[in-house]
């Protein structure tokens, strides 16, 4: 008996894949950022409303290595968590004009944390390291990517309906487009973002 049951159950695991294949879309492509040397870091976010969307419950971590922040641009929802751990044998700070806030400054191995409770686009900047700067884009969907260094994306599990697509860059306004999204199917997206 207890055979049969583990049979049961494994047969019915593929199933359940393909039924969950079939119930959503992935949304995918290329973007091009004109006049720029890489097309990486392109924010892609997918947006309808009432979207609903869940903040990770363990801290978003951005390092600062290299007197550099890493990553440099960060996609979070709101009440997200983003954790600072300075990774450098000199402090460092962060503060945001956009967000009004200045976490202090603190030395090697310790963090500061920062709840992103708005959507927005948020530079972190360091008021020792003038040249230090990231980017924190806070997004009411759950559907969002950025692009990799050949400026590909892949936003896997988006339920079929229509949406706002927006691509953003950091040099750039950005670019909005209307999408739809099917159920087990792929959209294929050749994005320039010009402006
Ligand atoms: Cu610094």
């Amino acid at each position: 008996m207890r055979h049969l049951t583990l049979i049961l159950a494994l047969a019915l695991v593929p199933a359940l894949e393909a039924e969950a294949a079939e119930t959503s879309g992935t949304v995918r492509g290329t973007v091009t950022v004109t006049k720029q040397k890489s097309n990486a870091n392109a924010v892609i976010s997918i947006e309808a409303p009432g979207l609903a969307f869940t903040p990770p419950a363990e801290p978003v971590r951005i390092d600062q290595k290299g007197f550099r922040f890493i990553p440099h641009i960060t996609v979070a929802v709101p009440g997200t968590t983003i954790r600072f751990l300075n990774n450098d044998p000199e402090p460092h700070n962060v503060y945001s004009p956009e967000g009004r806030y200045n976490l202090g400054t603190w030395p090697t191995g310790e963090t500061r944390d920062h709840v992103f409770e708005k959507p927005g686009i948020f530079t972190q900047l360091c008021n020792i390291h003038p040249d230090m700067l990231a980017y924190v884009v806070v997004l009411e969907t759950p559907h969002f990517a950025v692009t990799d260094g050949a400026g590909t994306f892949e936003v896997k599990g988006v339920p079929p309906g229509k949406y706002l697509l927006w691509a953003w860059h950091e040099k750039k306004d950005g670019l909005e487009r209307e999408i739809t999204v099917e159920a087990g199917k792929v959209l294929d997206l050749d994005l320039v973002i010009e402006k």
